[in-house]
């Protein structure tokens, strides 16, 4: 295991999940972030907190047109190892490596480290990129609130984060040159290639979504079955209606992975049922299309138990397509490199709608992400940190 890895394995550690839960600003990701700044500065790096609680690492003077490498360090809840502080902990190896050859850079660099990318406190996935690039308006960032009820501008006053200052941040963003991204893979590409590394060509189109289901809360023995409007049957029907419209649209993915019954007692019928839905596809297109199909069979399941349903939008990425020109540089720097199109989201999508940017994936055993079985094998590592070593030799 890297160095790093082993560093932080005991940090957030969610031993009822398995696997860990790191969330925005709670006592892991804290841990975390004072963990990143003191490896960044035992490298003789500045660090940074900028605007949205996002951590820069200057190797040298910050910007303009800096490489900037980096990644993530909160998880999903009950989330892998490597789905983040991969990225993160290998941009600091490749730096460690060039000032150890005695290399010197002849552009600014850093290493970024980015808020909330999962969204599993607030909601939105890549808050902190989106947030650095105005991809969310400020005034909607600062009202989300977390499962307990504490909205992000209370959480980042908590932390010494202004919440008046939280969004676009043109300073910072205007100094990224470039931007590298590695990460683990999150499928099976590298297995079926028998590679332990590759490039990202794209990235799905992807949203998230929330189902209300409204029925009528009721008593769990007083009432008969005839008599419910209960909208936890609804919402199961309407479950199996998202599985079988993903299945009818080749190439696309819809998951519930979240529901919430309130008010959530074992002897009482749900008045009501949130459940929020992940849905991708190839395009914008093809996601839209799906998710109005969800949107129909949740209305006939709920009009089928009494109920009534809606489906809002909580967050949209539209499909990615990295930039072409780092893309080849990038394939030819490497040698014989394959190219691959991920699924899962990044903050490196988030920036390739304003600056250029590129993406390395290592090899994943297992093909599972999200879960504690997500995995790297310790070479495959290496070959991530040699292949972005060499990028940024090339870069800078
Ligand atoms: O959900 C995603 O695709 C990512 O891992 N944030
Ligand atoms: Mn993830
Ligand atoms: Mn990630
Ligand atoms: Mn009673």
């Amino acid at each position: 295991m890297l160095a790093g890895l082993a560093e932080i394995a005991e940090v957030g550690r969610d031993h009822r999940r398995g696997g860990y839960s790191r969330h925005l600003w709670q006592v892991a990701d804290l841990e975390l972030r004072s963990w990143f700044v003191e490896r960044a500065e035992r490298l003789g790096l500045q660090v940074e907190t900028d605007r949205n609680g996002n951590l820069w690492a200057w190797w040298g003077q910050p910007g303009p047109d800096a490489v900037v490498t980096g990644s993530h360090l909160d998880s999903v809840p009950g989330g892998g190892a490597y789905d983040g502080p991969l990225g993160v902990i290998s941009s600091l190896e490749a730096i460690g490596r060039l000032q150890a050859s005695g290399f010197v850079p002849t552009r600014p660099c850093a290493v970024l480290m980015f808020a909330e990318e999962e969204g599993s406190r607030f909601g939105i996935a890549c808050l902190g990129s989106r947030l650095l690039t105005g991809a969310i308006d400020a005034d909607q960032a600062r009202a989300l609130t977390d499962r307990d009820g504490v909205t992000l501008a209370e959480a980042a006053r908590k932390i010494g984060v202004d919440p008046a200052h939280l969004g676009v941040d043109l300073v910072a963003l205007e100094r990224i040159g470039l931007f590298i991204e590695l990460h683990v893979e999150q499928g099976r590409g590298l297995i079926d290639l028998d590679q332990p590394v590759a490039v990202a060509s794209s990235i799905l189109a992807h949203g998230r979504w929330r189902l209300t289901v409204t029925g009528q809360g009721n008593h769990a023995g007083a009432t008969t079955m005839i008599e419910r409007r209960d909208p936890m049957v609804a919402t199961a029907q309407a479950i199996v209606g998202v599985q079988a419209a993903a299945l009818g649209r080749p190439g696309t993915r819809a998951t519930i992975g979240r529901i919430e019954a309130i008010p959530g007692g074992t002897n009482v019928i749900a008045s009501s049922v949130h459940a929020w839905l992940d849905a991708r596809a190839e395009t914008d297109e093809e996601t839209r299309l799906l998710v109005a199909d969800i949107a129909a069979r949740a209305q006939q399941a709920a009009q089928q138990n009494g109920c009534s349903a809606t489906l809002t939008e909580e967050s949209w990425a539209g499909a990615v397509q990295f930039t072409p020109g780092l893309r080849e540089r990038f394939a030819q720097a490497l040698g014989q490199v394959p190219q691959l199109s991920t699924g899962a989201g990044h903050d490196a999508g988030v920036l390739a709608a304003h600056v250029p940017s590129a993406m390395l994936f290592v090899r994943n055993p297992t093909g599972i992400s999200h879960a504690p079985e997500e995995f790297a094998e310790a070479a495959d590592c290496v070959a991530g940190i040699d292949a972005l070593e060499l990028l940024l030799r090339d870069l800078l």
